[in-house]
Order: structure tokens, then sequence, then C-alpha cells
């Protein structure tokens, strides 16, 4: 092998790599909820074409204050459903809702839009 095809089998290699990774990490994005001083749990979510963060951690028996952010127009992500905490908002657009829960409970629960096509989760522990 010369220096070129060593160069094109590496960035293959690198490329296949990063598709893997990419794949099997880079989709979702964690965050941990900050716990601010008055004893809530916070976190900022932007909504554009998806929820960022999608994947929320917090702790059980302590109140929690998700800030969605929806920057966009885009019809799809106008209504939040939060089928475990029985809430169903409207997210206006370039507006922050926010919205507070008390997850009494541990475990995995989803939040959607209306459609249920966009997709996050609310880790609790
Ligand atoms: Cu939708």
């Amino acid at each position: 092998m010369d220096t070129s095809q060593i160069f094109v089998t590496l960035t293959g290699i690198g490329l296949a790599a990063f598709v893997v990774w990419y794949f099997f990490f880079g989709k979702r994005e964690t965050q941990s909820a900050t716990l601010t001083n008055s004893g809530i749990q916070e976190v900022a979510v932007t909504v554009k074409g998806g929820y960022s963060p999608d994947v929320i951690e917090v702790v059980k028996d302590k109140p929690v204050r998700l800030k969605f952010y929806r920057d966009e127009t885009s019809s799809c992500s106008e209504e939040l459903v939060f089928g475990e905490f029985s809430l169903r908002r409207e997210l206006p657009a370039y507006e922050t809702t926010v919205i507070d829960i008390l997850p009494t409970k541990a475990g995995t629960f989803e939040f959607t839009c209306g459609m249920n096509m966009l997709r996050g989760r609310l880790v609790v522990r």
C-alpha cells in the first residue's frame, strides 16, 4: 500500500466508526437537571424538530421545572403531551413554556408532540 491508499483506507474506517458512533450514541442527548437554591430541578429544553436534550434525568420526590423553548413554528411541535403527568400543553412559538411536575416514582416516562412523532424521555431515579 502506498501513502494515498493508506489515507483512503483510514478515512474510510474513520467514517464508518463515526457513523456507528452517531447511530448508537449521537442520537440521544442526555442531561441531568440542575438543582436550584429553591430545591427545584430545572432543565431547559429547546424544541426544534425534536427535543434537545431528549433524555432528562431527575431525582424522585423533588419538584421538576421543565422550560420548553419552542424555536420554530412547525405545527408538529405545537403541543406537548406528557401522559404520565396527564399533561397536554400548547407550546407557543419562540416562547418558553414552563411545566412544573413532581415525579413521585422512579422510571422512564416519555413525552411527545401532539402527533406522537417527536419524543423525549424523563428518567426519574
Ligand atoms: Cu408532531
